[in-house]
């Protein structure tokens, strides 16, 4: 009997140890700046796209425009051996992700905290502050600011929402998500910040008579908090992947049109995995209810991410234009003015498919395709400090300020076409 027990109990440690999710360490991990010169070098590199060990951090298809690709401490050699031999021009952008990481964290920690009355844009925020603060703004602006939940995570979270109207019936609105993938925290942080322009600057209130807002700044929020508690470069979902010890769902590959048609992976451990299902993941299937159930009202879509500077619209699934590709491009330019005007910051127009990648099961195609929301953009919003992704977070307002300039000119091109 008590051998049976120990052989049992062998059994169980062993089985639960070949689930115990494998955590790399950013110790040695490279980030490599690319530049591939013509066609050819480009589509080498990009057989390196979604494969272990290599993590596009940034893309361009734009011949002589920079890829930034980090890779793990197994994989250098082979892929300097193969930069190399493509002859591929590239330069080193963090010779050790891990120092990157550190001295982020430490920042984190020491940056002034928020008073409890407000938010604070020291440090990049955690989830429970987020909601907090949405729920002071509506407290404080009971006429204009109700808190939404569109549904809950893998990991129990409430995703919450912000929606700004100062009153009204049937007016045109505008949906806007930040944090779909995890990382990109300058996403989230910019989105707050649009809340507090939207909601506690009395010079915006303009933005709220003709047009209601609908704001939901941390769309996964469950990988949102692993980036700050485990895993500073987690993108995907926390779901459970039954058979695998990779866990979580490329978000921005499960949304249900032409769903793994191109630029997805059906492999647990890929970043850009698209899930068992279109859908399979709550968090994209709570945007896909909430659109469906408002898509009277929706008239333009902005998802939030980073990093490279580009205002994409669909389709990401096909370089075929959409109908409506002359209003999409020109009011993409009228936005790209606004927000270049403060700094000069510029930003890449296009669709996703011919001035990215092709990638479907995006949350911009379906909303254009399935969703009837004819405007659709993806941001993706600045980067900076030695690695890209990890934009210090004295960042977040400057970039906040001028991204909202071109917020404006959203707000104001939604209302002069749909508003009474
Ligand atoms: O690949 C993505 O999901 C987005 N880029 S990111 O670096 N933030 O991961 C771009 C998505 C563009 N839209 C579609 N491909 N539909
Ligand atoms: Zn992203």
């Amino acid at each position: 009997m008590k051998l049976l027990f120990l052989i049992l109990a062998v059994g169980a440690a062993t089985a639960s140890l070949e689930e115990e999710e494998y955590i790399p360490s950013y110790e040695g991990a490279k980030v490599y700046q690319l530049a591939p010169a013509n066609e050819e070098q480009f589509s080498e590199l990009f057989q390196y796209y979604g494969k272990e060990g290599h993590d596009f951090l940034r893309t361009s298809r734009a011949l002589g425009d920079t890829t930034d690709v980090l890779v793990y401490p197994d994989n250098i050699e082979p892929f300097e051996n193969f930069l190399a031999e493509s002859g591929i021009q590239s330069s080193i952008l963090t010779e050790n992700v891990q120092n990157e990481i550190d001295e982020e964290a430490a920042r984190q920690r020491s940056a002034p905290k928020a008073n409890g009355r407000s938010i604070s844009f020291n440090s990049y925020q955690r989830y429970d502050d987020i909601v907090a603060y949405l729920r002071q703004v509506a407290a404080n602006n009971p006429r204009v600011a109700s808190v939404f939940e569109i549904g809950s995570t893998t990991e129990g979270r409430p995703i919450v929402g912000l929606k700004l109207s100062s009153g009204g019936s049937n007016k045109p609105a505008i949906l806007i998500d930040g944090g779909i993938h995890a990382r990109e925290w300058i996403a989230p942080s910019s989105v707050v910040y649009f809340i507090n322009q939207l909601a506690e600057n009395s010079a915006n209130s303009d933005l709220l008579s003709k047009v209601d807002w609908y704001i939901i700044p941390v769309l996964n929020p469950d990988g949102y908090e692993y980036t700050h508690t485990s895993y500073r470069l987690w993108r995907k979902t926390r779901s459970i992947n039954r058979g695998s010890s990779c866990r979580g769902t490329d978000p921005n590959r499960n949304f249900g049109y032409h769903w793994m048609d191109v630029g997805a992976s059906s492999s647990p451990c890929a970043e850009t995995y698209a899930g068992k299902t279109a859908f399979s993941e709550p968090e994209t299937a709570a945007l896909r209810d909430f659109v469906l159930k408002n898509s009277k009202t929706i008239k333009l879509y902005l998802t939030f991410h980073s990093y490279g500077n580009y205002l994409l619209y669909p389709w990401g699934f096909t370089s075929a234009l959409p109908s409506n590709n002359a209003e999409l491009k020109s009011l993409a330019v009228q936005v790209n003015k606004a927000i270049s005007s403060v700094r000069g910051t510029r930003y890449t127009i296009g669709t996703s498919t011919n001035v990215l990648y092709a990638a479907a099961g995006g949350s911009d195609d379906w909303v254009k395709g399935v969703g009837g929301v004819e405007l659709s953009y993806t941001v993706e919003l600045p980067g900076g400090g030695s690695a890209g992704f990890n934009i210090p977070a004295s960042q977040i307002i400057p970039v906040g300020r001028e991204t909202f300039l071109g917020i404006r000119v959203f707000g104001e091109y939604i209302a002069d076409k749909f508003g009474k």
